[in-house]
């Protein structure tokens, strides 16, 4: 089995190169932001809480996200393997999905992070609020916000992977399609 971690700070490309590598690997994409949204969109009790911690750039609490995907893992035991994007995004959040996976007999192949400086993914992060209606893309302080959570609470587990031999950064700036290249020659190292 394939499980790759798609890592990086909010607005590197993480959604977006992970659908190409859906289609690459046939992989099954979990996203804890999209699953999030759908919840938000549902007005589920676990959605209104979770729009709380999002529309201030804040991180939904572990064992929201962690319940969330110990939920998809278990209900697509037949997957070829999975694509992590967005999660985890705490070293607690890691140590649950190594536990998770061990006990369904599988591991993270590796991470793949993607380097982006802060002030391109503002740009981004703003511009893609003017369409996205995504309290949390609207408004600098929010997203700086949420670059020093990543800062503070994320990138420590790049340092998790990196110890168990499993970590591979990148450069995030280029074309979509450059950087997907960049994404495959990692994959193939693990
Ligand atoms: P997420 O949904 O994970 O999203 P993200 O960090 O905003 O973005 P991503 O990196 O996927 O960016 P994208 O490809 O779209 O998280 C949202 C929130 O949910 C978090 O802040 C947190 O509150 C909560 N959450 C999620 N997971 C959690 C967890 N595990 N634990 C706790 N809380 C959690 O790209 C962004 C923009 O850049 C797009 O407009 C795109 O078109 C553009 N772009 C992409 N690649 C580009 C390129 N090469 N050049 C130029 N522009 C590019």
């Amino acid at each position: 089995m394939q499980n790759i971690v798609l890592f990086g700070p909010p607005g590197a490309g993480k959604g977006t190169q992970s659908e190409y590598i859906i289609e690459k690997y046939g992989l099954l994409h979990l996203s804890t932001g999209d699953l999030l949204r759908a919840e938000i969109k549902e007005g589920t009790a676990l959605g209104l809480q979770a729009k709380q911690n999002i529309d201030k750039g804040e991180l939904v609490p572990d064992a929201v996200v962690i319940g969330m995907i110990e939920n998809k893992v278990k209900s697509n035991p037949d997957a070829k393997g999975f694509i992590f994007d967005g999660f985890p995004r705490t070293v607690a959040q890691a140590e649950a999905l190594d536990k998770l996976l061990v006990a369904n007999n599988t591991a993270i192949s590796g991470m793949v992070a993607l380097e982006v400086e802060d002030e391109e993914l503002v740009k981004r992060l703003l511009n893609r609020g003017k369409t996205s209606g995504r309290a949390d893309d609207q408004d600098e302080a929010t997203i700086q916000n949420r670059i020093s959570v990543y800062n503070k609470e994320t990138k420590p587990v790049a340092d998790y992977y990196n110890a168990q031999g499993k970590f591979k950064s990148i450069n995030g700036i280029g074309s979509i399609e450059e950087i997907f290249g960049r994404i495959v020659e990692a994959i193939a190292s693990f």
